[in-house]
């Protein structure tokens, strides 16, 4: 059977990516294929897509890889916002600016039968948020095509990123399988009281899916895990001296706390959910 491991949502951790790539090397995976959202967020951004233009046979465009490679119309953007996308601008060379721009939109495959599609958010958009602060009618999207798909086909398995929190889902016979974030993960689900140990969110997070590639046979073996990986953070912390975002970037690896709060409670107020009864 084939191993393939999926990573997603690196955002510039080279500390995190090296080690994801230690242990699937540990768990013998045959093939590693990436999700998106190398680039944003951390220091190490060329780094990052060096190792992962190594090591992964397939790499589809995150939305923050599609704007920090576009020519942004600079004029409707404050002065802020501006030093942050040009501080990312310049994190890579114009060699991997192009090979950037130039990624595919999504990717599929079969394994054991089943069609799987990787998405780095949703069918239509690299940054549509569906993920498992949904309600069950919210997912069934993610299986069907779009005209940016590579068939018209509907999933058997989808796997995307995106959300940075690893969840999965089985609905109408059809798996979603979300690896979360190898560098920036985050539990936007937070309760002092509820809350487990902080440790278990900000481990580096990646899936692994085994079966038979290229196989139609449905009745094939076909399994996935999710696998959390600990990592020096104050070591990648350290190389991020010039980081422009450096304290909402050092909450998010130490605390796995969002740093837009008040953008993901918009959302629950989108979704019906109560944020005080969280
Ligand atoms: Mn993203």
């Amino acid at each position: 059977m084939d191993k393939i491991a999926i990573i997603s949502d690196i955002h510039g951790n080279l500390e995190a990516l090296k080690a994801v790539l230690a242990d699937m090397d540990k768990r013998g995976v045959d093939k590693v294929y990436c999700l998106g959202d190398i680039l944003a967020k951390g220091s190490n951004q060329q780094e990052c897509f060096d190792l992962i233009k190594d090591k992964c046979e397939v790499i589809i465009m995150g939305n923050c890889d599609e704007f920090f490679t576009s020519d942004l119309d600079l004029s409707k953007i404050n002065e802020e916002n501006i030093r942050r996308i040009n501080w990312n601008k310049g994190k890579i060379n114009d060699e991997t600016r192009e090979y950037i721009k130039h990624l595919p939109f999504s990717y599929e495959f079969y394994l054991s039968g089943r069609l799987v599609r990787l998405i780095h958010a949703h069918p239509e958009r690299n940054d549509k948020f569906v993920g498992n602060i949904d309600f069950i009618t919210n997912y069934y999207p993610l299986f069907l095509p779009s005209e940016k798909t590579v068939s018209d086909k509907v999933a058997d398995v989808v796997v995307c990123g995106h959300i940075h929190t690893p969840y999965s889902q089985k609905i109408y016979n059809r798996f979603i399988i979300n690896p979360g974030s190898v560098g920036d993960s985050i539990d936007v689900f937070r309760n002092d009281s509820k809350d487990g140990n902080v440790l278990f969110t900000t481990c580096a997070n990646y899936a692994i899916l085994t079966g038979n590639i290229d196989s139609l046979n449905v009745l094939d073996p076909f399994s996935f895990e999710i696998v959390s990986v600990s990592y020096d953070i104050d070591k990648e912390l350290s190389t991020n001296g010039d980081n422009i975002e450096f304290e909402a970037y050092k909450t998010e690896l130490k605390d796995g706390q969002y740093r837009d709060m008040e953008k993901i409670y918009k959302s629950f107020e989108a979704r019906n959910i109560n944020k005080d009864e969280i």
